[in-house]
């Protein structure tokens, strides 16, 4: 994008959480010149783990604190050139069982950011969505969703993430905020809470415990891996257009809940029958599909890790972090024993 100084100032929003920490070392790496401030509130989702390799660095501050504080993100939004806004509650369980802080950080905390951001006159906000405001595509269909998709969405997640994103829009076309939204597939990969089905499923397998298959398992979603994302908000950021939303998605096609677990389970060398049907999540998504034809088009960009590359990675990751997700997952026993009954 358009005027921006050589030295930036850039504010990273929820950059403790998975995608988010993920883009700080990407950007670090890349333009060391900037300086990137780090606000998060540090919920369960939330790990200065994830960023101890760069925290003593000189172009990096933390900030801990809670987007819907006003008056503090009103005095960091002071000087700052681009907003890259991540922090979200992400867990469509945890919607389905506690909304509230959802419609309250996702929606009213975007507002309270977008506010200052237009205040302090902000050159640039990045919004990051997902595909899940489209809502559900039929199985067996070879439908996608496309930036013209009309939204849809199900369950208290997409639609407070749904409605950030018409904030979004309706700042940049009432007040003129230059803005521009990401709405991409599911992540995976490095620093992932351990609740998402990819990590929750390499983490599971390693103890050699099944993987918790919701409902008939046909549900398809579209794989992203981690870092092929923070090239995408890396393209919109230095060529996107303002105003204009696009769409990212990974390599895959169509595969199942069912088939993604064999191929992890035979990546790991364990039984593909290493899992069991449990009940349903209410209002389960069947398929997502994510057509990524205008960021290709427009801004060059295109996923280049496939599948089972970024599984690989992945796996390994997890074998050589147990420290990481072992912790996590002690800390947070109330939340997997309520989710999954495990006594
Ligand atoms: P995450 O849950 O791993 O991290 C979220 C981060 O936001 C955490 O560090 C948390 O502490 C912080 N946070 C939460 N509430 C906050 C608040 N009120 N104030 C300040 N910080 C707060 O999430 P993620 O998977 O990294 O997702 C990042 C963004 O990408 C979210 O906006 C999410 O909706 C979007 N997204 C994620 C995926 C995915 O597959 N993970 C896919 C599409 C879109
Ligand atoms: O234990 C499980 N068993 C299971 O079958 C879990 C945790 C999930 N699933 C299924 C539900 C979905 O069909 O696996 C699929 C993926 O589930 P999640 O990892 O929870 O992802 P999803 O619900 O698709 O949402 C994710 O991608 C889009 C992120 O959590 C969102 O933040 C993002 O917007």
């Amino acid at each position: 994008m358009n005027d921006q100084p050589s030295t930036r100032k850039i504010l990273v929003t929820g950059g403790a959480g998975f995608i988010g920490s993920n883009f700080i070392h990407h950007w670090i790496q890349h333009y060391p010149q900037d300086q990137i401030i780090n606000l998060d509130a540090l919920t369960y989702a939330g790990n200065l783990d994830n960023l101890a390799d760069i925290e003593a660095a000189n172009n990096y501050q933390f900030v801990k604190g809670d987007i819907c504080d006003a008056q503090l993100v009103d005095k960091i939004m002071a000087g700052i050139n681009l907003v890259v806004h991540f922090a979200a509650e992400s867990h469509v369980d945890r919607s389905i069982l506690e909304p509230d802080k959802f419609l309250q950080t996702n929606i009213l905390g975007t507002h309270v950011l977008l506010k200052a951001a237009l205040k302090h006159r902000v050159n640039h906000f990045h919004h990051i969505s997902t595909d899940e405001v489209f809502g559900s595509l039929e199985l067996d269909s070879t439908t996608k969703f496309s930036e013209d998709t009309k939204y849809n969405p199900h369950s208290p997640y997409s639609a407070s993430k749904a409605s950030s994103d018409h904030l979004v829009r309706a700042y940049g076309d009432t007040y003129g905020l230059p803005y521009t939204i990401s709405n991409c597939s599911n992540n995976y990969g490095p620093y992932q809470f351990p609740e998402k089905f990819v990590s929750l499923a390499i983490s599971n397998l390693i103890d050699n415990k099944p993987v918790p298959i919701y409902g008939h398992g046909k549900n398809v979603r579209d794989w992203l891996f981690v870092t092929d994302h923070c090239h995408a908000i890396d393209q919109i950021i230095h060529q996107g257009k303002v105003g204009q939303t696009y769409l990212v998605g990974g390599l895959t096609t169509d595969i199942s809940n069912l088939e993604l677990i064999q191929i992890i389970a035979n990546l790991m060398h364990k039984p593909e029958t290493m899992f069991e049907f449990v009940s349903n999540r209410p209002g389960h998504d069947l398929r997502y599909a994510v057509d990524w034809s205008k960021i290709h088009q427009e801004l060059d960009w295109s996923p280049l890790v496939t599948i089972e590359e970024g599984l690989e990675a992945t796996i390994d990751w997890y074998q050589a972090n147990q420290d990481w997700w072992r912790k996590l997952k002690s800390q947070n026993r109330a939340y997997f024993n309520k989710q999954y009954q495990e006594r």
